[in-house]
């Protein structure tokens, strides 16, 4: 059994089920040592709460990074999510350079927007930076409006083969190593993930829930983080991080009152049966 001990850095939506709230109990799911670096602190997610509070954790990294190097704290793997501003890309940056061991992977959600948009919180200046950290990590995890931000390509809601293998093409030419793109849909009642790596177009197909369902993106990543840490080929961590996906948006689309995420817990043992 593979146990890894991890760093995620993403920020801490204290109430909203997304960012650390989900990656922490899917990746101690998947049976691994889960150390958490939060890149802000809100007391909501911003997709749908109005007047919520940030606090920006940017300037407390260094003195974290230097106390954590003092003690000879080293990481299997790094995975990156949602950051809390500009300047802090760069600290995240060096946090990959310095804090892996000898075998080390490095993941990055570049989660910074969906449905063509930026989320409100980015702008231009942070795409540029998250560019240079997306292009520096083995592996990324963009949904297609975060690919076409990263490479400038034009985003579009109907779309090809075609145009996925170009979007692919385009993130390897800017220095992508694998991708796994998600929400790549060629049909009214499927979607799916393609998982490429520069050579290889693998596509993992399944079924498509009529509703867009809010944190989605970090269960998936999370989830196939701990399963590819597990020994997980790239395709079939890709495939189970779906799956649990899928079940989680199902447990949850008929509660209308729960409107800010999934319920992601009590899909939790099918996850980690699919590891076994
Ligand atoms: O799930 C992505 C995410 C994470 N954290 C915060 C967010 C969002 C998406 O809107 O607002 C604070």
């Amino acid at each position: 059994m593979s146990y890894k001990k991890l760093l995620t850095v993403q920020d801490i939506s204290c109430v909203g089920q997304c960012s650390l709230t989900v990656a922490l109990p899917i990746l101690s799911a998947a049976g691994h040592e889960t150390c958490i670096l939060p890149s802000a602190v809100l007391s909501t997610h911003t997709a749908g709460f109005t007047g919520f509070t940030f606090r920006d954790l940017t300037e407390d990294m260094p003195a974290i990074m230097a106390h954590w190097k003092k003690e000879n704290i080293a990481f299997d793997a790094i995975y990156t999510g949602y950051l809390g501003s500009t300047g802090q890309i760069a600290y995240v940056k060096e946090m990959l350079q310095t804090l892996g061991k000898e075998t080390f992977t490095s993941f990055v959600d570049p989660a910074m927007a969906d449905g063509g948009k930026l989320y409100p919180a980015f702008d231009a200046a942070f795409v540029e930076a998250m560019k240079t950290l997306a292009f520096s990590a083995d592996f990324i995890l963009p949904n297609i409006t975060e690919a076409c931000f990263l490479t400038g390509a034009e985003y579009r809601e109907s779309y090809d083969r075609a145009y996925i293998d170009g979007l692919l093409a385009r993130l390897t030419d800017a220095g992508a190593k694998t991708v796994i793109l998600t929400g790549v849909s060629y049909g009214e009642k499927t979607t799916g993930v393609a998982v490429w790596d520069g050579k290889t177009h693998e596509y993992y197909e399944h079924r498509k829930i009529p509703k867009n369902s809010h944190g989605t993106g970090d269960v998936y990543a999370s989830a196939f983080v701990g399963a590819y840490l597990k020994g997980k080929s790239a395709y079939d961590a890709a495939g189970i991080a779906a799956e649990y996906t899928v079940r989680c948006i199902e447990n949850t689309i008929n509660d209308a009152s729960h409107w800010y995420g999934v319920k992601f817990e009590p899909q939790l043992p099918f996850f980690m049966q699919q590891l076994a």
